[in-house]
């Protein structure tokens, strides 16, 4: 039986949740890096596993699994390890109320808003480009047209959002209320439900980690409950053995930049798989 593989990006905010859930369980795969910036995730082979053409993608023997929390819970469902779902209902009901509140966040549209310095100026401008790409593979792919036609209007609206100021003011609000009532939540408790990590933590640690990348840490500095929620998880081996990232790491992001912008770099700069 061969290892499962997981398709991801290093920096992505969902592929550190998938990897982080598969860290806590013990789930040995292998790990293969989607260049994101240079539109790997558009190509044909990729959007027919993953239709949305995002990563994270989970493939083993038993299944095909897109999507970063249902990687989790797959994981969690299949494999041996540490049980990420309590057994006591009335847990249960509240890892699923703080699960469903973090899957609501924006997240994606708030890191383009406001991801700070060179790399975030690059992040908003890339759409042009990255619309570009899928189009010349839909012209390529007319059997995929449909595919390409939903992500090609999905960029536009994650474009739109995230260089509205309206919309990145109101998403930030939100933003500011939900931490309250986590920061409020987790007062007494160690971890979502108590004193087990559960699916609910896997997603909380990297929502609350990913502050610190997007230019806005202080938004946990603040509310203390919150730095303390990440440093009791950043303690825990999984955090760094998945890895989370608290900063955009200048050695993943500047070959790919250099990749996606200089095309005839590309066969001198390889992709950290
Ligand atoms: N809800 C999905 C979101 C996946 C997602 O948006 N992934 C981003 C990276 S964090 C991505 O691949 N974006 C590339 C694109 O949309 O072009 C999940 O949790 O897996």
């Amino acid at each position: 039986m061969s290892l499962p593989k997981l398709y991801h990006f290093h920096l992505s905010y969902a592929a550190q949740i998938a990897r982080l859930g598969l860290a806590e369980k013990g789930v040995a795969y292998d790990g293969f890096s989607i260049d994101l910036l240079g539109g790997e995730n558009y190509e044909p082979w990729y959007m027919e596993i993953n239709p949305k053409g995002v990563v994270p993608t989970f493939v083993s023997d038993q299944d095909t699994v897109v999507g970063s929390l249902n990687i989790v819970r797959f994981a969690d469902a299949h494999f041996p390890g540490p049980q990420l779902t309590p057994t006591d209902q009335a847990k249960r009901d509240v890892m699923e109320a703080w699960i469903a509140r973090h899957q609501a966040v924006p997240e994606r549209e708030l890191t383009y808003a406001l991801l700070p310095g060179f790399e975030g100026k690059m992040a908003r401008k890339g759409f042009p480009d990255r619309i570009k790409i899928l189009q010349k593979n839909k012209d390529k792919q007319p059997h995929l047209a449909e595919m390409y036609d939903q992500k090609i209007a999905d960029l536009k609206r994650w474009e739109h959002d995230c260089n509205d100021p309206e919309t990145v003011q109101k998403m930030e609000a939100e933003l500011d209320a939900l931490f309250d009532d986590f920061s409020q939540h987790i007062a007494d408790r160690t971890w979502v439900t108590g004193d087990e990590y559960s699916v609910a933590d896997v997603l909380w640690t990297v929502l609350v980690a990913r502050m610190h990348m997007m230019g806005i840490g202080h938004k946990v500095t603040q509310r203390p409950n919150l730095a303390a929620y990440l440093e009791r998880a950043k303690a825990r081996p999984s955090f760094k053995q998945a890895p989370v990232h608290l900063k955009v790491l200048k050695s993943i992001a500047l070959p790919l930049i250099l990749r996606a912008k200089i095309p005839f770099l590309r066969p001198l700069i390889g992709v950290k798989r």
